[in-house]
């Protein structure tokens, strides 16, 4: 799999405004936040999509969701609510080929998404 910027965050060759880091994830601010709270939950062993998550460690996934969850409450965004991105693929709009969940929270959302 190709080194992506989320590779190189992980290994702290590039820093990021890191949010929450344990063993298995690290939550950091997005770059071009689309919310006034937008932060990216990445799982520390690499998956390239979710595409590749049904053929992954059902443990590892679960501990990936929860720490999503853990991760927003963490943020203050249980009482507003917030929204989960998971993009994927060229349709779905994912620019880095690294799993990474967006919480993004703060304002109110939209829907349909564009
Ligand atoms: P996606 O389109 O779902 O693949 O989202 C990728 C996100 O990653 C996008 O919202 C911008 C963010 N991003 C890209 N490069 C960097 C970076 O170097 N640092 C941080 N913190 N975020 C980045």
């Amino acid at each position: 799999m190709e080194e992506t910027i989320f590779d190189k965050i992980i290994a702290g060759q590039l820093p990021s405004d890191k949010v929450y880091e344990d063993e298995n994830v690290l939550a950091f601010r997005d770059i071009n936040p689309q919310a006034p709270v937008h932060v990216l939950v990445v799982p520390k062993k690499k998956v390239k999509d979710f595409i590749e998550i049904q053929h992954n460690d059902v443990t590892q996934t679960g501990i990936f969701f929860n720490t999503v969850s853990k991760v927003a409450s963490l943020l203050g965004l249980e009482k507003g609510g917030y929204r989960i991105v998971l993009n994927c693929g060229e349709d779905g709009q994912q620019t880095v080929e690294y799993l990474h969940a967006h919480i993004l929270g703060d304002r109110k959302m939209n829907w349909p998404p564009g």
